[in-house]
């Protein structure tokens, strides 16, 4: 069973952190029914959708992915970069402490979850304005007990690793090079977004269903190609706040 915590775009969202956006208005109804949308998606790929508490003046708290890493055997509750999102996390650790064994990064780290890939044993750890090399560490220290390797990578000119890459299968990885380095992901498949669509890395892989944004169909034709199961998912309104689709949810495997 696999459980996606969600949580509802705010009433402040237009109050939210940017770094490579100017400020654009934000429509809060269609970025709430994008939203709702994205919960479907993620529910007919399988996902039981649990919804945390909503946080209206809290202006990032719908990009959960950045308050909590889940494994399989624990959960990392993160410390944002960014001071705004701090008080984002204890609601996020109240629901998965039902779920994980709990470990929470400590100042002076910080460590967003959006800086953080992980591909069956391996977890890519982005060294970005929002995550430290004392946030790698302690997240390293968590990990490698269980298993994991743990590597430092540093993407540039996005806000986060994921920005940048993620994957689509086991062994499989989407990625914008200009973004991070692809020598990182060798040996793996590696397939590169269109050279129109700079922010098209972020994909959602849920199982057998892969989740694309519906502004970067260059990219979602070349997944095709290579026979990934792709479903579009307008995220549009979000994308101005620099949200994509991982950053929306938390998948847990219950
Ligand atoms: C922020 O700057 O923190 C938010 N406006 C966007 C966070 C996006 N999260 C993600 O990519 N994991």
């Amino acid at each position: 069973m696999l459980v996606a915590l969600t949580r509802a775009v705010p009433q402040s969202i237009s109050r939210c952190e940017l770094t490579h956006l100017d400020r654009n208005p934000i429509d809060i109804e269609l970025a709430r029914t994008q939203h709702h949308a994205y919960e479907a998606a993620l529910s007919d790929a399988g996902c039981r959708i649990e919804r945390l508490p909503a946080a209206d003046e809290l202006p990032d708290s719908v990009f959960v992915e950045d308050t909590a890493i889940v494994l399989d055997e624990v959960a990392i509750i993160t410390r944002p970069g960014a001071e705004s999102r701090r008080p984002e996390t204890p609601s996020v650790a109240a629901v998965l402490r039902k779920y994980r064994e709990l470990i929470f990064i400590e100042s002076p780290a910080i460590l967003d979850g959006g800086d953080v890939l992980r591909i069956g044993r391996k977890v890519f750890v982005g060294q970005s304005t929002r995550t430290n090399a004392e946030g790698f560490r302690q997240l390293s220290a968590a990990l490698i007990p269980f298993g994991y390797s743990v590597q430092a990578v540093t993407p540039r000119g996005c806000l986060h690793l994921k920005s940048a890459v993620t994957a689509f299968s086991d062994d499989g990885v989407v990625i914008n090079p200009e973004w991070v380095d692809a020598s990182t992901f060798k040996g793996m498949q590696l397939i590169t977004v269109d050279p129109s669509e700079s922010s098209a890395a972020n994909v959602l892989r849920v199982r057998d269903v892969v989740l694309c944004a519906a502004s970067f169909p260059r990219t979602a034709q070349r997944l095709r190609g290579a026979g990934v199961n792709v479903t579009m998912v307008d995220a549009s309104e979000l994308a101005k706040a620099e949200g994509a689709l991982t950053c929306c949810s938390v998948i847990v495997v219950s």
